[in-house]
């Protein structure tokens, strides 16, 4: 069914803004991607993946979904990028329709409680969903799980999911429906996402580093695009990859530059499958030392540090 921003539909159609918050790693970008049945959200296995407000737009006969993908709520943020990346976080629930808080199936965790208290000292309206439940054991370990978090949370609205599994997905869509207003769409219904193809292939490339390199190399990093062109039918894709020491342009790089190669393949071969056109990836690796605490480089990298 096609329609397009503010159409009155039907009297019983539904849209709203729906934010997706927790700590960090808990599947946030997964759970946005499953939903929308594309990646529109970067995701790894490395807490603070997303470091930005991702929106993403599922359109139905009778309901619009519009998800914003936040980075996860951190307490410990020590360099300046962290916590303008921290801002983008708390933003990202301001205002919203509801909020799913995203709580891990292993269990209440220490870290989950700020982004609680967050959402309960705005009065938003949420729900609790409980993820990655296929990684428990028996299926009988569940309950115990639900019962402490609804003890925690006082929250009578608890949805166990796995985004991994696609399973109880539709089960929390229905849930979600039902807590956001009768109203018309808020975009066409063809609209996925407001990211543009230069941000995304940045993200990608981000998400590539976050995947192949060590514990702490990937928060070092931020991505420049130089070149998006399609030219006779190749898309000829340049970036650069900032990191803050000539030591961890060595990593990145790797012993006769096979690491960085592997980077781009992979970054090649996602692109290709999503667009159907051949690309070209091209990618050099750059010094920028202690851009993480340097305003003005923060801000040329694409992260808010307004108040
Ligand atoms: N087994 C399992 N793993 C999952 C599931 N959902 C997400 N994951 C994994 O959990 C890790 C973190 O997922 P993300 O979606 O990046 O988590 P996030 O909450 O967006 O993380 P940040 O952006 O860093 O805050 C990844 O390795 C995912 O593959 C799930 O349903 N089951
Ligand atoms: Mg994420």
């Amino acid at each position: 069914m096609n329609y397009s921003a503010g159409e009155p539909i039907d009297s019983e159609f539904r849209s709203g803004m729906i934010a997706i918050a927790g700590r960090p790693n808990v599947g946030k970008s997964t759970l946005l991607n499953k939903f929308l049945g594309q990646k529109v959200s970067i995701t790894s296995r490395k807490a603070n993946t997303t470091r930005h407000r991702i929106l993403g737009v599922l359109s139905e006969p009778d309901c619009q979904y519009v998800f914003i993908d936040t980075p996860g709520f951190s307490t410990q943020s020590k360099q300046l990028v962290d916590r303008a990346i921290q801002k983008v976080a708390v933003a990202g629930i301001m205002g919203v329709d509801l909020v799913l808080f995203l709580v891990e199936s292993r269990g209440w965790h220490p870290q989950d409680l700020p982004v609680w208290r967050r959402i309960q000292s705005e009065k938003l309206n949420s729900i609790v969903v409980i993820t990655k439940i296929d990684l428990l054991a028996r299926k009988d370990r569940l309950l115990p799980v639900i019962s402490e978090i609804a003890q925690v949370t006082g929250s009578t609205e608890i949805v166990p999911i796995s985004a991994q599994k696609a399973l109880n997905i539709d089960r929390l869509k229905s849930v979600i429906s039902k807590h956001i207003p009768k109203g018309p769409p808020l975009f066409p219904s063809d609209f996925v996402t407001d990211q543009d193809d230069v941000f995304f292939a940045s993200e990608l490339i981000r998400e590539q580093v976050f995947r192949h390199y060590g514990e702490e190399l990937p928060y070092s990093c931020a991505i420049q695009v130089e070149k998006y062109q399609l030219q006779r039918s190749v898309l000829h894709l340049h970036a650069l990859i900032w990191m803050e020491s000539e030591n961890q342009k060595r990593i990145i790089i790797g012993s006769k530059g096979e690491k960085i190669k592997l980077v781009g393949t992979r970054v090649r071969q996602i692109l290709e499958t999503k667009l159907g056109t051949k690309v070209y990836v091209k990618l050099w690796v750059k010094v920028r030392s202690k851009w993480t605490e340097d305003e003005r480089l923060i801000a040329n990298f694409g992260y808010s540090i307004q108040e």
